[in-house]
């Protein structure tokens, strides 16, 4: 593992301290870490999270706040939760502050917040298991992303450019949910627990982002007139009791054509089944349809609704443990639409690897806090790259205003970011974010388009 000492640049008039696993600190630059603080704040479903304050030398204070999910996958890294009963059905994340103030904290302070991967690997190392159960994913993120913004902060830079390897800085697609089912509708609307407005075909993010909100406009009159109520679920998408999984698609197509734009060509439409959450025995069970279906069904399903609207993405078709489901869907629809892996690898390099070389799927989720620090998510970023797949950055259902995840879609180029409608205001910040970031780069902001689709 890198890390095991400060590169030897570092080597000037410091006073040397050694910390717990030997790594030598340094106490006289900008970016040296002073304090860090955590605590537990709540997210957007009133749920405990974490979130971690830092202080630099120079006197710079950043601050970062972890997402929640809901319908999260067995493979993610630990979110250490008390499970004390007595605090918040036992959701309270006093264990993972903790953990960060009284062992990661004494031992970052007076390192050099600017060594990012360095940092990583040491709380890394300091967990010791392979899926940070000891110190909590929640607890190690929140430093992670507070070192990033810290440093970023410091070095007076916004944070994309801090975090951009190449200064080339691709605004995303905006995926937005306008329609939620599934756990983050409470099981009360369609069994498909995404539905998604990708308006690829806008000249730039800001006019994406405006048609998307147009879009959702117009299905809450269409879902008014047919007297669905207009509620809307954790992630800001209305959540009616539809008849079936296939009439959103039907309400949203529509919906696109009302706004005025063409599906399809304008905008397309991508899914998130999370079918996890409805799969028992490598059976898939259709509520809303009072049907169960085998993953070769399933996977026919999936390609009557492609054939019939304007999908170009499909997330979670199938299970987390279901590869050879996985397998089949990419060989039958992998060369039409993209099919991103979103439980199955949960940001993981060695499933992505997997995936890659099995030919599961053809394009990955990116949510940091599925795997727990900057460093590792931007290499899964990576090696997904390298074999020509999808990248798709992601909120959680249980979102904070923190809107890092719009930055860092940006310096990785990722080309997407899904984070909900354009409603509820821990969404709609991740968006304007974006729109901030459009503007200050000017004519050096480059709209992914369709092009971020890779199929
Ligand atoms: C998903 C996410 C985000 P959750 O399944 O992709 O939309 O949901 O955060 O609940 O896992
Ligand atoms: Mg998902």
């Amino acid at each position: 593992m890198s890390g095991a000492c400060l590169p030897e640049r570092y080597a000037k008039d410091c006073h040397a301290v050694e910390c717990p696993i030997g790594i030598r600190k340094w106490n006289e630059m900008n970016t040296t870490i002073q304090k860090i603080h955590a605590r537990e704040i709540l997210d957007s479903r009133g749920n405990p999270t974490v979130e971690v304050d830092i202080l630099l030398n120079d006197g710079t204070r950043a601050r970062a706040a972890v997402p929640t999910g809901a319908s999260t996958g067995i493979h993610e890294a630990v979110e250490l939760r008390d499970r004390d009963p007595k605090r918040f059905g036992g959701k309270g994340v006093l264990t993972a502050v903790a953990n960060v103030n009284t062992i990661i904290a004494p031992a970052l302070i007076g390192l050099d917040a600017s060594e990012q991967e360095l940092i990583d690997r040491m709380m890394i190392r300091f967990d010791g298991t392979s899926n940070k159960a000891r110190l909590g994913a929640n607890a190690i993120l929140g430093v992670s992303m507070a070192v990033a913004r810290a440093t970023a902060s410091s070095r007076h830079m916004p944070l994309y450019e801090y975090l951009s390897d190449d200064h080339q800085y691709l605004l995303p697609v905006p995926m937005m949910n306008v329609l939620n089912g599934g756990v983050h509708a409470q099981w009360q609307g369609a069994d498909f627990q995404e539905y998604m407005i990708a308006p690829f075909g806008a000249p730039d993010f800001r006019t994406a982002l405006q048609w998307g909100a147009e879009t959702y406009h117009a299905l809450q009159e269409i879902l008014k007139k047919k007297n669905y109520p207009t509620a809307i679920g954790d992630e800001g998408g209305f959540a009616p009791k539809v008849v079936s999984n296939e009439e959103p698609l039907e309400l949203i197509t529509r919906a696109i054509e009302h706004a005025g734009y063409r599906p399809g060509t304008d905008i397309g439409i991508s899914l998130d089944p999370a079918s996890s959450g409805f799969c028992h025995d490598g059976r898939y069970e259709l509520k809303r349809e009072g049907k169960t279906l085998l993953p070769a069904e399933l996977t026919a399903y999936y390609r009557r609704l492609v054939d019939t609207y304007p999908i170009i993405s499909i997330e979670d078709g199938l299970a987390e443990d279901d590869w050879a489901g996985w397998k089949l869907l990419t060989k039958e629809l992998g060369t039409r639409i993209e099919l991103i892996g979103d439980d199955i690898f949960v940001t993981s390099p060695e499933l992505v690897k997997r995936g890659i070389s099995e030919k599961a799927a053809n394009s990955v989720l990116i949510k940091l806090n599925q795997i727990g620090t900057v460093t590792e998510t931007i290499a899964t970023i990576d090696l997904a790259k390298s074999a020509g797949w999808g990248v798709n950055v992601s909120h959680r259902s249980g979102e904070t205003i923190d809107s890092f995840i719009s930055d860092f879609t940006v310096a990785t180029s990722a080309g997407k970011l899904k984070t909900g409608a354009t409603c509820r205001g821990e969404r709609v910040e991740k968006y304007n974010q974006l729109m901030r970031i459009e503007e200050e780069l000017g004519s050096r902001a480059v709209y992914a388009g369709r092009k971020a689709f890779v199929r």
